[in-house]
């Protein structure tokens, strides 16, 4: 099997958002060549001129395992093009079938070189924010296998952060909602995640040093989402509300 080939029909799925059958239908790959197919298609990211900005965890929580009947955690790569600042109009015209969900995002003090323990961990982070992920599946109908939507940079699309607060701010058990146009579509709590979103972090140091993809001061690492993830529209203004936190906001255009 030509991991590479299949890395370009990734790519390019998710470059002209036009949605395809998942890549395991025809393929029989393992999670780990699921992993180089995406650091494969990522190359194709860099040569276009977008740049590694952090990581992000996926099915950390139970509400989206359940949701996407998987069952295992993920992890993919962020780069600059997916960035977007609080407030910012998100051009659905660019997505196949986009979903926001409610999330944490840690901001790297200093290069990690090991795996940390939870009692390290915040020596390593700078701050932590609420933040929206947009992930929008290359596959149709939004459905996949674990190998499938690993090799498919885990969904990955956008995100965005609101306000920065120290990372001594207790994130262990904070209120976390979803609310399009003003109304709520989804609440949990940030010890859905893992039973304590700092696990999730060290969980991606841990996988940082397993593949290679070495996290570094300066890079964003997106903890995955408390609660399911719900679809956008044009004209949607999409809020996450963490508790205690300034509020973060997207609008579809
Ligand atoms: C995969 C991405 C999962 C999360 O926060 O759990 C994820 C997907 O649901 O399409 O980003
Ligand atoms: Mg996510």
């Amino acid at each position: 099997m030509n991991l590479s080939k299949l890395a370009q029909t990734i790519d390019a799925a998710a470059l002209n958002a036009e949605p395809i059958k998942q890549l395991s239908f025809k393929n029989k790959f393992t999670e780990k060549e699921a992993y180089q197919i995406q650091a494969l298609s990522l190359k194709h990211r860099y040569e276009r001129g977008e740049k590694l900005i952090g990581l992000k965890m996926g099915f950390t929580s139970k509400a989206k395992m359940e949701q996407m009947g998987v069952h295992d955690l993920i992890w993919g790569r962020l780069t600059d093009a997916m960035l977007y600042e609080n407030g910012d109009r998100l051009k659905l015209k660019k997505f196949i079938h986009p979903r926001a969900e409610p999330e944490l995002c840690f901001w790297i003090k200093k290069d990690i070189d090991k795996k940390l323990t939870l009692k390290e961990a915040p020596g390593y982070v700078e701050a932590v924010a609420p933040a929206i992920e947009i992930i929008d599946s290359r596959y149709r109908n939004f459905k996949f296998s674990l190998e499938d939507v690993i090799a498919d940079n885990c969904s990955s699309a956008a995100f965005v952060m609101g306000n920065w607060y120290r990372p001594s701010f207790d994130i262990t058990d904070l209120k976390i909602e979803l609310h399009i146009n003003k109304k709520i579509v989804h609440e949990g709590s940030s010890k859905a995640i893992l039973g304590n979103p700092w696990r999730s972090f060290v969980d991606a140091t841990r996988l940082a040093i397993k593949y290679k993809e070495p996290i570094k001061k300066g890079m964003y690492i997106m903890l995955g989402a408390a609660t399911p993830a719900e679809y956008i529209k044009k004209g949607n203004k999409i809020t996450a509300k963490v508790e205690g936190m300034d509020d973060v906001m997207i609008k579809a255009s």
